[in-house]
């Protein structure tokens, strides 16, 4: 497995882009666009919309046509937060993107928290906004939504031994170097489990992961897009992810070449 330190040196952070999925958000995207805009004026946008029957892909349309640091790329149909994502990076690795940041249309991530997470990354390869670390938070998530984070990460936590206390999180940004280290094409995640695939191939790879503690705030406009279908296949592949995980560790035990800092 590569290792990596906190001396070695990360090149400077380079072109970002900043990634945003919608679907159904014609009210909160143009909020999110002017947000991210003046907070960090430099950096550019894409809108990844799934053909939102709501004319969200209209709307960002308009907006894109009267600035030029945000792009739009429509997508046929809704195909999942994953999919969206890996057309999303595509994209921005064929534009020349160095950082490619993730983040909600709906309000949840707070723009003013980009900078923290870009500052992170020129010590890091990884940055996840993490709910889940001292300093973090969630403001009005019902119970059933925090039991749902909470239990998701402590599962894949135990199932996965992974450094990480909010795998689940989806305001974070990566280095191109990072994703193609990662390997794309390997990723089969549709929905929301992305995130953890994503964090475990990067832990995995020997990639540097940090969290910075963020503050996330439930939505006041729109609905979620959480479904139970979204929630099963995160329990599935987390399921396999992990048996496999551990199997391959009793297969070292059982062969003798124990590696018990893993467990
Ligand atoms: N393009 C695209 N965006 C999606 C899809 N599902 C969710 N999103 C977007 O992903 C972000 C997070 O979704 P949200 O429903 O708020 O999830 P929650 O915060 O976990 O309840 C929002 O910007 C959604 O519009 C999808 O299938 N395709
Ligand atoms: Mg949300």
């Amino acid at each position: 497995m590569a290792t990596t330190t906190d001396a070695e040196p990360r090149p400077p952070i380079g072109r970002v882009v900043v990634l945003i999925p919608t679907y159904n958000e014609r009210e909160n995207l143009p909020r999110i666009l002017d947000a991210v805009r003046v907070e960090v004026p430099a950096v550019d946008i894409a809108v990844l919309d799934d053909n939102s029957p709501d004319g969200t892909g209209d709307v960002a349309d308009e907006y894109a046509a009267r600035d030029s640091k945000v792009q739009v790329l429509h997508r046929e149909g809704k195909e999942g937060l994953g999919r969206a994502y890996l057309h999303g990076f595509q994209w921005a690795m064929d534009h020349g993107y160095d950082v490619m940041v993730e983040m909600d249309a709906d309000g949840s991530h707070q723009p003013h928290h980009l900078h923290s997470i870009l500052a992170a990354l020129r010590h890091a390869d990884v940055v996840i906004g993490s709910r889940w670390v001292r300093g973090g938070a969630v403001q009005n998530w019902p119970l059933s939504r925090k039991a749902l984070s909470v239990g998701g990460n402590l599962y894949t936590r135990m199932l996965l031994g992974m450094p990480v206390h909010d795998a689940t999180a989806g305001f974070r940004a990566y280095r191109a170097s990072a994703l193609e280290t990662i390997g794309l094409d390997r990723v089969a995640s549709e929905g929301y489990c992305f995130q953890v695939d994503l964090t475990v191939r990067a832990v995995r790879a020997g990639l540097r992961v940090k969290e910075v503690p963020i503050t996330f705030v439930e939505r006041e406009l729109g609905d979620s897009k959480m479904s139970p279908d979204i929630a099963r296949e995160s329990l599935r592949r987390i399921t396999q992810w992990g048996i496999a995980h551990r199997a391959g560790q009793l297969q070292d035990v059982l062969l003798g070449r124990e590696r018990w800092h893993r467990l």
